[in-house]
Parts: structure tokens; sequence; C-alpha cells
């Protein structure tokens, strides 16, 4: 690791006899699966973990069964039909626990509205806490229980490779410079002391996205995470950013294009004019 603590070294005791803590923690690391906790950890927010997924049949049943390892909660995957049959994995996953939900929609739609799609799923069903997640495990599911918790004080919770002790593994330096540069970028033009605005792994309260006028939000792509970022600073709300080691993907494809790189470029500038001051509509 180029810098700070490596999280996956971190074993929380959340009440949990040391002893226990410890060996649990081991096996997991052994197992390839992280310091399994010893039993789930337990937060006082019914929260919901959305994972957004394309072509993801390698990850998806593995990944779910990492979070619910390391915290109680629900799982709502949001698949765009999937031609690898993802989404037919997310079934039988559902169909097997009730703490697994399923939304399919047609064709690949952007993470942006998938994520759209996930938030009004949490506001309707009563929700307190909402997280955005990668399927292919670049967002360790071992910091999951840190990053929820977190949000105790703030509104959005970033799971951040830009804050001290945070970084990415495994790119090359050619994504390394794509990722630093729409940072610089979104932070010029939107004067914001953020310093993860493109990251994905995040812990939003849905009562702070019921103030955000969801409808106006404008990305499809890497933007929306900008854009989301910038809406919730705007409305007066709290950002707190914890530091995450990001894991290149392993298995499965990239979904980055060249179309996603230019609606950030696009949308950012304008942000600051289409945004309202104190409301983020
Ligand atoms: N539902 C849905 N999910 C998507 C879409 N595009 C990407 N995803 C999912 O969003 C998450 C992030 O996409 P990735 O392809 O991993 O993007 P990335 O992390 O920038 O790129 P790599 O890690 O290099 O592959 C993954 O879980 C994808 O399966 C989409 O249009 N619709
Ligand atoms: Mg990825």
């Amino acid at each position: 690791m180029r810098s700070g603590v490596d999280s996956s070294h971190i074993v929380v005791l959340n009440g949990a006899d040391e002893g226990v803590a410890r060996d649990a923690a081991a096996e997991g690391l052994l197992a390839g699966r992280g310091p399994l906790p010893s039993q789930p950890h337990r937060l006082p927010w019914r929260t919901l973990v959305v994972v957004p997924t394309y072509n993801e049949k390698e990850n998806l049943a593995a990944l779910v069964r990492a979070i619910h390892a390391y915290l109680e909660c629900d799982v709502l995957i949001v698949d765009d039909g999937s031609p690898d049959g993802t989404g037919e994995i997310a079934d039988r996953l559902a169909a097997n626990d009730p703490r697994v939900h399923v939304l399919h929609r047609q064709g690949k739609q952007g993470l942006g509205t998938a994520y759209i799609a996930g938030f009004r799923f949490a506001m309707e069903r009563g929700y307190e806490r909402v997280c955005e997640m990668d399927a292919d495990f670049s967002h360790a599911p071992w910091d999951l229980p840190r990053l929820v918790a977190a949000s105790a004080d703030a509104e959005l919770v970033i799971g951040s490779r830009y804050v001290k002790g945070g970084c990415t593994v495994g790119w090359d330096f050619k994504r390394r410079l794509l990722s630093r540069g729409a940072n610089l970028y979104a932070r010029f033009w939107l004067r914001t002391a953020v310093r993860d605005n493109t990251a994905g792994y995040r812990c939003f309260w849905v009562d702070a996205l019921r103030r955000l006028d969801l409808a106006a939000v404008a990305a499809h792509g890497y933007a929306f995470q900008i854009e989301m970022a910038f809406r919730i600073k705007r409305a007066g709300l709290r950002v707190r950013e914890i530091p995450i080691h990001f894991i290149d993907r392993q298995v499965g494809k990239s979904k980055m294009d060249g179309k996603v790189a230019r609606e950030a470029l696009l949308l950012v500038p304008r942000l600051r004019g289409r945004v309202r001051r104190n409301t983020g509509a």
C-alpha cells in the first residue's frame, strides 16, 4: 500500500470479544475474503446498499454474500438487462433471501439513472441510509460498516481515494491520470473542498435526498457522482470523506468510455449556474 493503513487489517470489535473477532478476521483474510467479523455489524439505521450491474455475472453472488457478512442491511441490485445473465442471478439471490431486491431495467441506461431509481426505492420503503457500491469488488466490502458509521454526523459520506490514507491499487498511469484530472477539473469549476468527487462508494441520508430535486439531476454517467456531491454541498449539508483503498476490478469488463468522459467535461462547468444555493434543487 502506498500510503496509510490498509483497511483490510482493521478489525472492528463492535461489542464482540477481541479474541473471537481477531480469529474471525484472520480466517476471512486466509480465505481471501477480507477480515470477516464474527457477526455482521449492526448500525442504528435501516440501510439499503444499491449495486448497479451490467455484465457482472462473475462478481454478483460473491459480492452480495460479502456485503451481508460485514453489515446488516438490505441490497438492491439494479440490472440493465445484462446480456450475460446477471439479471437471472440477481433474481435467484432475491428469491432465496428477503434482504435482496432487484430492479430490472430495459437496456443499458447509465449509472446515474440506476442510482436515482435506487434512491427512489429507498425513499418509498422507509430506509434511513442508502449506499452506492460497485459490483466489481473495487469497493471493499469490509469498508462498508465504516462508511455507514461515519454517516452519524454527515449527510453524505464518500469513500475517498484522495484523502490521507486512501489510494488506488492496480491502476495504470493512464487510468490514474484520468481520475486525478477529473477531480482537479471538478474542484476547479465547482470550488469545492471535496477531494474525491468522482468516487462511487458512498452513503447518503435518505432524508437528505428527499430535500434535493432528483428529477433535475442531469448526469447519466460518472458526472453523476460529481453532480450529487455538489448538490448536497449546495443544499448546505455536510460531506465527510473517509479513506479507502480502491482496488482495480479483477474480473469482468470495464464500462468506462469516451461518452462518459465527454459528459463530465461538458456538464461540470455548467453546474454552478444550474444548481441553486441552499436548496440543492
Ligand atoms: N445498471 C447499470 N449498471 C452499470 C452501468 N454502467 C456501469 N454499471 C455498473 O456500475 C459499476 C461501476 O462500473 P465499472 O464498469 O466498474 O466502472 P469503473 O469502476 O469506472 O471501471 P472499471 O472498474 O475499470 O471496470 C459496476 O457495478 C457496473 O456493473 C449501467 O449503464 N447500468
Ligand atoms: Mg469498477
